[in-house]
């Protein structure tokens, strides 16, 4: 049941917005700062591990398939630096992203990702069920570096190293790297993770936007019911006049 609807949704909801970046792929979720307990289980392997579990989803906006080959995801002890021994740092490998279409890359160290799982060597053999049909990628054990959860920044970087589209949270040490398309500030501690709703849109602490705490490889769910992605949910939120689905 969580297949082709979620992502149907998840496509049309996000592509039928005006985009800042008509070329590349966008950030529209980051998990930086992973749930305590069950409900922290993002890449659905059965248990909770505080960096495994992070993940960054990414959004082809445009009307043209896109090759991930060369884009980077690294937070700040690798931002622009493509020979950094230190940090997070995730570069794809050759991979088509179709129009519409979604990446997760999780993190995940000391994890079992369920379902068809890419790494830096070698693209998903085809959409994982488990995440909405998204392209699922798993940055792996290397280096176990996460996410600092009181102050750091998730960057998408181009092939050519341009910096894309980051998400800071915190005061990064070093600082999030300036000059990119889009740069937009987080709260730290936001039980879950932060979402647009568009391509364009701000990002938003998910649990405001629906039940779920995030939604790797979907759009929240904005009706309450809370998809069975195995962990807790939280009560069901009032909406909250935010903007809704799109059919
Ligand atoms: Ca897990
Ligand atoms: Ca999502």
């Amino acid at each position: 049941m969580v297949a082709s609807g979620a992502v149907a949704l998840g496509s049309v909801a996000l592509g039928a917005d005006p985009v800042p970046q008509t070329a590349h792929p966008v950030i529209t979720e980051v998990l930086f700062d992973v749930p305590p307990g069950a409900g922290g289980d993002a890449n659905r392997d059965g248990a909770r591990e505080a960096n495994g579990d992070e993940f960054v989803e990414l959004f082809n906006p445009t009307a043209s398939a896109i090759n991930l080959k060369g884009y980077r995801v690294v937070n700040r002890l690798a931002a622009g630096d493509r020979n950094a021994r230190k940090g997070f740092m995730f570069t794809f490998p050759a991979c088509e992203l179709p129009p519409g279409g979604m990446v997760v890359l999780f993190n995940g160290a000391d994890s079992k990702v369920p379902g068809p799982v890419g790494t830096f060597a070698g693209a998903p053999a085809k959409g994982n069920p488990e995440f909405g049909g998204a392209l699922v990628f798993v940055a792996g054990d290397k280096g176990k570096s996460g996410f600092k959860n009181d102050g750091d920044c998730a960057v998408l970087e181009a092939p050519n190293g341009q910096a894309l589209d980051v998400v800071v949270w915190g005061k990064p040490d070093p600082a999030a790297p300036e000059g990119a398309l889009r740069s937009e500030t987080v709260l730290t501690k936001p039980k879950g993770s932060v979402q647009r709703m568009t391509a364009a849109g701000p990002l938003a602490v998910h649990s405001t936007l629906g039940a779920e705490l995030f939604s790797p490889g979907t759009m929240p769910r904005t009706d309450g019911g809370g998809e069975k992605s195995g962990g807790e949910k939280g009560e069901p939120e009032k909406k909250k006049g935010g903007e809704k689905e799109k059919r």
